[in-house]
């Protein structure tokens, strides 16, 4: 293990729970020896003060775990191991890499005649400890040299642990930046549950806290959601609810953002983990935010009728919503294994993140089964399991879009989900009149329902612009 943060640290303690003998290194080397006399004493460990004695003291081929930093200190590292491995020995980054460096550094080692591994690695420091989501990708003919101890140290559900090969180069860094991208979405979703239950109901936080406890036992059964009751049922040092003292700006560390940024150069509509990225950005805006809010007048956000039903069909809205989250994650993948060439397992993904993560869930369970029963299934929302829960919870979903605009209490997630959802089951759409306009300014040219496909058409709207159709047309 090269890098003895805290993610670093724990695995290396993980694997010592499991009978591996690890040897560690890391930059600043007093925290070598701050790490053997303090969480590794009496334990196997080994270190090492230099790159030259960490090298020396592993086995080959050398298998060498790095959890630094992600990006410069990535290739830095790398550089300064070069010089003393060997071909065959293999390269791991267990941080949170962005999936491009993964393929590059994959090539580079390759033409090297070394292997390596781009790992994304779940579960934040107890994770680490006790049982991670581990999600490698790179060279394959590496994998048989390291799956003995990743699966041991990963979690496990029903015996089946929670890390598996995903595919070539950068596959497992693609695939944990759209685990936080899902992540960033099924936050987004119980954030606006919260929003409407105690802004349009006026609920408190024992009430808030029952309801996300009987969502737990149900569809919804998650860690979010378990974390969730317990923020609820959390108390300031006076006695009043924490949560209400928390400011209201969320950060982000961007691999929300980088799931995003690949829909849009995919093509691929991520629009609720989008949507739940600009309400980070927009909750960070927090002084425009303030002076808007003295000028800017809405409704009362008190939402009228029986609050029971009003809870139900905000399960609806909720449970609706992360099924769409999910068959776009799911559409996102399905695309970059096409443009990337990754022979993506979709039932082992959903298997690799039903423990360990964040986004570990019941839910995920029964994503791993609808692909295991049909592996080409090409969208979730129309596997008989989903598509009847969506069905189900449609009517519920729709009421709460609608409540939450009239009460002014924005909930993007569900919105964006419903439009999508809308969209997708749609054999027409509105495009005919976007085609007309870009035809109309800039003789972009359309295709006619009455006639193949690929044949091109422009229409001379003005009778002033001329017959001529793209670029050179003048209205
Ligand atoms: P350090 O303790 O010497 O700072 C998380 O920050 C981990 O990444 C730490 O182990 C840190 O080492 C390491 N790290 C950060 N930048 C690095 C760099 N440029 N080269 C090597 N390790 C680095």
């Amino acid at each position: 293990m090269i890098g003895l943060a805290v993610m670093g640290r724990n695995l290396v303690l993980n694997m010592n729970d499991h009978g591996v003998t690890v040897a560690v290194y890391n930059r600043t080397t007093a925290r070598v020896d701050e790490f053997l006399a303090g969480d590794a004493a009496g334990t196997s460990v080994l270190g090492a003060h230099s790159i030259e004695d960490f090298v020396a003291l592993l086995r080959r081929p050398r298998r060498i775990l790095l959890m630094v930093k992600a990006g410069e200190a990535v290739d830095a590292t790398i550089d300064s191991l070069l010089p003393f491995l060997d071909p065959g020995d293999i390269v791991i980054d267990g941080g949170n890499s962005l999936f491009t460096d993964s393929i590059r550094r994959t090539r580079q080692l390759e033409a090297m005649g070394l292997h390596y591994v781009g790992c994304g690695i779940s579960g934040g420091k107890e994770g680490a400890r006790y049982g991670p989501s581990i999600m490698p990708g790179g060279s394959e003919a590496a994998w048989p040299h390291f799956k003995d101890i990743f699966q041991s140290i990963a979690a496990s559900v029903d015996g089946r642990p929670c890390c598996d090969w995903v595919g070539s180069d950068g596959a497992g860094h693609y695939l944990k930046m759209v685990h936080n991208g899902i992540e960033y979405g099924d936050m987004q979703v119980l954030a606006e549950a919260y929003d409407v239950m105690h802004r349009g109901l006026g609920m408190g936080h024992r009430d808030m806290q029952k309801v996300f406890a009987d969502w737990n036992s149900g569809p919804l059964d998650s860690y979010l959601v378990e974390i969730t009751t317990n923020i609820m049922g959390t108390a300031d040092d006076d006695g009043d609810p924490l949560l209400e003292k928390i400011l209201d700006t969320a950060s982000q560390k961007g691999t929300g953002k980088w799931t995003v940024v690949s829909s849009m150069d995919l093509g691929q509509p991520t629009t609720l983990v989008a949507e739940a990225v600009y309400a980070r950005v927009i909750s960070s805006l927090l002084e425009q935010r303030r002076s808007a809010a003295g000028t800017l007048v809405g409704p009362d956000s008190a939402i009228a009728g029986d609050p029971n039903e009003i809870v139900s069909d905000l399960h609806a809205a909720v449970y609706a919503s992360k099924i769409v989250s999910y068959a776009q994650g799911f559409m996102l993948l399905d695309a970059a294994a096409a443009e990337f060439g990754w022979d993506l397992d979709f039932s082992s993904i959903a298997a690799m993140w039903r423990g360990g993560c964040i986004i570990r869930s019941r839910f995920l369970g029964e994503l791993m089964d609808v692909y295991a029963a049909d592996p080409d299934l090409p969208n979730i929302l129309l596997s008989d399991f989903f598509g009847s829960a969506v069905a189900n919870a449609q009517d519920g979903w729709r009421r709460t879009v609608a409540r939450a605009a009239i009460a002014g209490i924005p909930v993007p997630a569900y919105s964006s989900a419903l439009s999508f959802f809308d969209s997708y089951r749609s054999d027409r759409v509105a495009a005919n009149l976007i085609q007309a306009q870009r035809d109309y300014f800039g003789a972009h040219t359309y295709e006619r329902v009455d006639r193949e496909r690929g044949e091109f058409f422009h229409t001379n709207w003005t009778g002033t612009g001329g017959n001529v159709a793209s670029t050179n047309y003048n209205v």
